[in-house]
């Protein structure tokens, strides 16, 4: 197998006229369409993230192609949500491929694991939906739109404490899953900030099943409400059984509490769940309210949820630093463009980024009533 794969990299640097600097960064061609690789988690237990992405990022290029100050082609990979899968498809985005930059991947420890490669080759790179604490700091290539989990749990922890008097509260968080481990320390941080005692902190795993141990035990505690850092799919039955056995309190979620599909599998036990999010589509707004519209119209009357409208944004601050950069293939000069990006309107609000790649964007914290996303005043 080696001495094929050496063979078909050799006619590949053949083709490219001696070695020289790949095609990506030989200048752009008027006309060409800007090549962007998309690492998405489109199938597997997560998908209905990597789906929501997808949606957004289709019709943004509708729009984009349409308005014809730039082209871009989205080239999909599926990555599943596993960290292999995502470095697999960064090194074809990149290699063979061509891109000029990157969007995703979905998860953050998928980031951890293909962001430096990214980085290191010199191809801008920029998480959607990627909201562990770290993800800029992988290099100066690395972005992200995403609202960080610093900045989204401490507004929905802090709001909770104040809304419902909390004095004592229960965690419980997946350990096998980066950024969930990273969302459940900005809880922790938050609640001794505000001095509130933590009784139990339960953890569990991605996929797991039977949360009834964790639950059993923190029932007993009688806490005043309930912290869980996980994915929708262990979130939903979390909720489920802890509604189950007589668990009535508040719960409040970081990220992965932002797809509706929370509320599809979790039904009525979703209610009272709280969560901060730069996306509302309850928003008086006429972007977000467009925005809406025309993702309904073209999505089976499908409202749009938050990562599709982060995915939305996204593919317009490429589109808008691509025609900054006055080039479809040049990986710097892209990078560049997105870092200068500043005062960008977006169907989440207002964006730019700071001098750490960061975004600067606010929240809104929303509960759960009645099977929707409402905001928590
Ligand atoms: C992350 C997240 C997840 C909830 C994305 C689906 O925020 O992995 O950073």
């Amino acid at each position: 197998f080696s001495g094929m794969t050496i063979g078909a990299l050799l006619l590949t640097t053949a083709g490219c006229g001696g070695g020289a600097a790949p095609a990506a960064n030989s200048g752009s061609q008027s006309g060409e369409a800007a090549k962007i690789g998309v690492i998405s988690y489109l199938t597997g237990g997560g998908a209905a993230y990597g789906q929501a992405i997808k949606e957004g990022l289709d019709l943004a290029k509708e729009e984009i192609n349409a308005q014809g100050k730039v082209k871009v082609d989205l080239i999909y990979e599926d990555s599943r949500g596993d960290k292999t899968e995502a470095i697999n498809a960064i090194n074809k985005l990149i290699n063979k491929d061509n891109v000029v930059g990157i969007i995703g991947p979905t998860l953050s420890g998928e980031m951890f694991a293909a962001g430096p490669i990214a980085d290191q080759a010199g191809v801008p790179i920029m998480g959607t939906s990627t909201t562990a604490e770290g993800i800029p700091a992988l290099g100066n290539f690395v972005f992200r739109n995403a609202l960080p989990e610093f900045l989204a749990v401490p507004q929905a922890v802090e709001k909770a404490i104040s809304t419902y008097n909390l004095k004592k509260v229960a965690v419980m968080y997946s350990n096998n899953n980066d950024w969930a481990v990273s969302g459940y320390k900005t809880i922790e941080s938050t609640l001794k900030k505000n001095g509130v005692e933590i009784v139990a902190t339960e953890t569990f795993a991605d996929k797991d099943t039977d949360y009834s141990a964790q639950l059993t035990k923190i029932a007993s505690l009688k806490p005043d409400a309930v912290m869980v850092s996980s994915l929708y799919q262990e979130a939903s039955l979390v909720l489920k059984k802890a509604r189950e056995i007589g668990i009535t309190v508040p719960f409040v979620g970081t990220n992965g509490f932002n797809s509706p599909e929370l509320i599809k599998i979790a039904g009525a036990a979703a209610d009272g769940a709280i969560v901060a999010s730069p996306w509302f589509p309850g928003k008086q707004d006429e972007k977000v309210q467009k925005f809406i519209a025309d993702y309904k119209a073209k999505y089976n009357n499908k409202v749009p949820d938050q990562f599709a409208a982060q995915a939305y944004d996204a593919l317009y601050i490429y589109a808008s630093a691509l025609e900054q950069a006055g080039s479809t293939t040049d990986r710097q000069k892209l990078r560049d463009s997105i870092a200068a990006i500043k005062g960008f309107q977006g169907v989440t609000g207002k964006f730019a980024f700071d001098e750490k790649r960061e975004p600067v964007m606010s929240a809104t914290v929303l509960i759960i009533k009645d099977g929707q996303f409402t905001e928590l005043k």
